[in-house]
C-alpha cells in the first residue's frame, strides 16, 4: 500500500483529527506541513488552492484510490468508509439507529457548535488585533456551555470515551479541539469527567506518537 499524504500543520486542530485516524488505523501516511497565508508553503498559496481551494487543513490524497479529500469531517468519513472495514471507530452494520444518530450527533456538536466556539475564543484571546473583552467573554461563556454538555455524556461513561460504547472516531474529532483548553484560557478544572477522558485519551500510544511527531517536525 503506497502512504497517504496528508496536508496538515504542527498545531492546528484539523489536521489533527486526521493524524489520530490514520494512527488508529494503522495506514502508512506522510505529512506535508503548509502555513497560514499565501507565501511560499502557505494555505492560500497557487500550490496549495490546487488541492484545497477553499485554502484550509487538513487535506488527503490518497495515492491508492486517486481520492483527493479536505474537510476534516469528510476526510474522515472517507477513511473510514474505505479502511475501517470492521468498524473499530463508528457504528458497524449491526449497530441500532439510536447508536448511529448518537454517533452523528455528538460529531455534528463538535463541528458546528463547540470547535467553531473553541476557534473563536482562540483567536480573541490570542490574535485579535485589538483587545476585545466582549467578544472574549461570549465565546468563554459559550465554550463553557458546550464543556457542561459534554460532562453530562462524559458522565455515562465515567469519563472513558464520548460515545458509552467506548473510543470512536467521536473521540478523534474531540481531542485536538478540547485539548487546547489551557490554550484558550478557560477554566475547566470543576468537569471532573472531562479530566478523566482527558488523561484517558491523552495516554493512548497514538497521540503521544502524534504529538512527538509533530513537535520534531516543527523543530525542523
Ligand atoms: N471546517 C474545516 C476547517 C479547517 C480549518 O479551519 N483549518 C485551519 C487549521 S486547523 C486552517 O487551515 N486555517 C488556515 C486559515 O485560516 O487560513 C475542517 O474541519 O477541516
Amino acid at each position: 500500500m503506497k502512504p497517504l499524504i496528508l496536508h496538515g500543520h504542527h498545531v492546528g486542530p484539523n489536521p489533527y483529527k486526521i493524524n489520530l485516524i490514520l494512527e488508529n488505523l494503522k495506514l502508512p501516511y506522510e505529512e506535508k506541513f503548509w502555513v497560514l497565508g499565501d507565501g511560499p508553503k502557505g494555505v492560500k498559496s497557487a500550490e496549495f488552492l490546487k488541492i484545497n481551494e477553499n485554502g484550509r487543513m487538513p487535506a488527503l490524497e490518497d495515492p491508492n484510490t486517486g481520492v483527493l479529500s479536505w474537510e476534516s469531517q469528510a476526510v474522515i468519513n472517507y477513511l473510514l468508509r474505505v479502511y475501517d472495514k470492521s468498524y473499530t471507530l463508528s457504528p458497524g452494520p449491526d449497530a441500532s439507529e439510536q447508536d448511529r444518530v448518537d454517533y452523528d450527533k455528538w460529531i455534528s456538536f463538535l463541528i458546528s457548535t463547540f470547535g467553531p466556539m473553541m476557534g473563536q475564543r482562540f483567536w480573541y484571546v490570542h490574535y485579535n488585533a485589538i483587545d476585545n473583552p466582549d467578544a472574549k467573554k461570549r465565546y468563554e461563556e459559550q465554550c463553557l456551555r458546550c464543556f457542561e454538555v459534554l460532562e453530562g455524556q462524559l458522565a455515562k461513561s465515567g469519563g472513558k470515551s464520548i460515545l458509552p460504547s467506548g473510543f470512536s472516531a467521536v473521540d478523534c474529532h474531540f481531542w485536538p479541539w478540547l485539548r487546547q483548553h489551557g490554550g484558550a484560557q478557560l477554566d475547566v478544572s470543576k468537569f471532573e469527567y472531562f479530566a478523566k477522558w482527558f488523561k484517558e485519551i491523552g495516554e493512548r500510544p497514538e497521540v503521544k506518537k502524534i504529538d512527538e511527531f509533530l513537535a520534531k517536525a516543527k523543530e525542523n
